[in-house]
């Protein structure tokens, strides 16, 4: 049991108003220049699950030999607020990696959501999403159950489990039987199947494992896959193990970031 009760109106901590970290606003804080390199796409990121899908796609590209999908790719670094500096937040208002811009069009393109960003590059280059419309319903429907579900394991469970200041029974075992729920979701609907979409590799298994792949993978949280005690899911365990081979994966985690400043 705590003390809290819960005021009729809430109000933000002042003495956390400098702080980098969260505001309960939007907008940019100070004036930051992004610096944009040779190649049409800029790609301004992290190596976080989210990030990391961008850099994947764009290497699975590569290897599927799209000879125009050159770009550069900037660090923004989070712990240092590089999301709230000014050119950021003109490509993403909601001050979030990843972002990319496109300049090959005649009005540059501003792409946020990295879910957007895999959309925007698969459609534009005509790869890793199908054509037929079954098959691409059935992949939007696995792209936004990502888009709503992984919060839950990184803002819900990974945050309760191994960020905040100290663990709480209560937060820990809700996120964890979602978290859990939502393995063995992946888990019965990979049994039999190469991938998320059936035979063809496409951007919802780039979506989906950074998050769910690499958690039973062990590289999420720490001993995260034993507290999951994820041998429970073993077609889940084999699909990830599959993805992790593939050489724009392996790429794509080793990637160097370019410094912004
Ligand atoms: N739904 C967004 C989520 C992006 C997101 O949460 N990015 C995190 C890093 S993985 C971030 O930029 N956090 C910085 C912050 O919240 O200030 C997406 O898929 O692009």
């Amino acid at each position: 049991m705590s003390d809290y009760k819960i005021p009729k109106v809430w109000e933000w901590n002042q003495e956390e108003k400098n702080q980098l970290g969260n505001q309960p606003v939007a907008g940019s804080r100070f004036e930051q220049t992004l610096p944009v390199g040779e190649h049409p796409l800029q790609v301004y990121s992290l190596g976080t699950p989210n990030g990391i899908k961008v850099t994947i796609l764009l290497e699975e590209l590569k290897e599927a030999g799209i000879d125009d999908v050159a770009y550069d790719l900037y660090k923004i670094n989070i712990s240092e607020g590089d999301q709230f500096g000014s050119d950021f937040v003109k490509i993403n208002p909601n001050s979030k990696i990843p972002a990319m811009v496109d300049y090959s069009q005649d009005k540059p393109i501003r792409v946020f959501e990295s879910v957007s960003i895999l959309l925007y590059l698969a459609e534009k280059y005509g790869e890793f999403i199908p054509t037929l419309l079954s098959e691409r319903t059935e992949l939007m429907n696995w792209l936004f159950w990502q888009t709503g579900a992984a919060p839950f394991v990184g803002g819900g469970f990974g945050h309760f489990y191994e960020y905040a200041p100290f663990a709480q029974e209560y937060p820990i075992n809700r996120y964890t039987m979602e978290t859990k729920r939502q393995l063995d979701l992946l888990d019965k609907h990979l049994a039999g199947k190469a991938f998320i979409n059936g035979d063809e590799y496409t951007i919802a298994d780039m979506a989906i494992w950074p998050w769910y792949g690499r958690l039973v993978q062990g590289d999420l949280y720490s001993d995260a896959d034993k507290f999951l005690n994820v041998q429970e899911y073993p077609n889940l365990k084999a699909w990830a193990d599959r993805i992790s081979e593939r050489p724009a994966i392996k790429r794509a985690i080793d990637m160097e970031y370019k410094e912004i400043k």
